[in-house]
């Protein structure tokens, strides 16, 4: 038996039009996440000592991992670990802005909220290729906005993830084409702040 499986989406996959089109939705669900999850399967398989060990602390050792699956771990590990989280970060009824703690801290760290996504859009933006963008709290415990090549993500960094979005041209390339930034104004729409809040007060204990 397989020890990672696809998590079914939380919503269908036209719950986010007219944002993020159903097509879209289920060629990245269906195929591309499921693509990451076959290929970190069979790098464990070669290795099943490593399947004992949680996804994320392969990922924060990655030195640890045999060499010759590293890379497949980093990639494809990572693209489990991203996906599992984006899914999460989007909901039909998100958008908006965020209410409670997260807000404040966004406020204290970037001015206001508009400030705040005009950095993180610029971050995103500015992914050269393929990578993400990411809300993070850092080894200090300060939320920070920071970018991710590939199928990297924050925690191999010592930092872990508030919010995050996929820029990779198989997330919008079918509705958007070239324009990413179109795909990251409408993104905002579908934004589930509530997770976020949930995410932050996790990782402040
Ligand atoms: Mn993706």
């Amino acid at each position: 038996m397989s020890k990672y499986i696809l998590p079914p989406l939380p919503y269908s996959f036209g719950a986010l039009e007219p944002y993020v089109d159903a097509l879209t939705m289920e060629i990245h669900h269906d195929r591309h996440h499921q693509t990451y999850i076959d290929n970190l399967n069979a790098a464990i398989e070669k290795y099943p000592e490593l399947a004992k060990i949680p996804l994320d602390k392969l990922l924060v050792d990655l030195e640890f991992v045999p060499a010759e699956i590293r890379t497949t771990i980093r990639n494809h590990g990572g693209g489990t670990y991203n996906h599992n989280f984006f899914w999460q970060i989007m909901s039909p009824k998100g958008g908006g802005a965020p209410n409670g703690p997260l807000i404040d801290l966004i406020k204290q760290r970037f001015g206001n909220l508009e400030i705040f996504q005009m950095q993180f859009n610029n971050t995103a933006k500015s992914v050269f290729g393929s990578g993400w963008a990411w809300l993070v709290v850092d080894a200090q415990g300060e939320l920070q906005i920071m970018p991710t090549l590939n199928q990297d993500t924050p925690i191999m960094f010592n930092a872990r993830p508030v919010l995050g979005l996929d820029v990779w041209e198989h997330a919008y390339y079918l509705k958007y084409q070239n324009r990413r930034p179109d795909y990251i104004n409408a993104w905002w729409h579908i934004v589930n702040w509530e997770q976020a809040t949930e995410n932050y007060l996790i990782i402040k204990g």
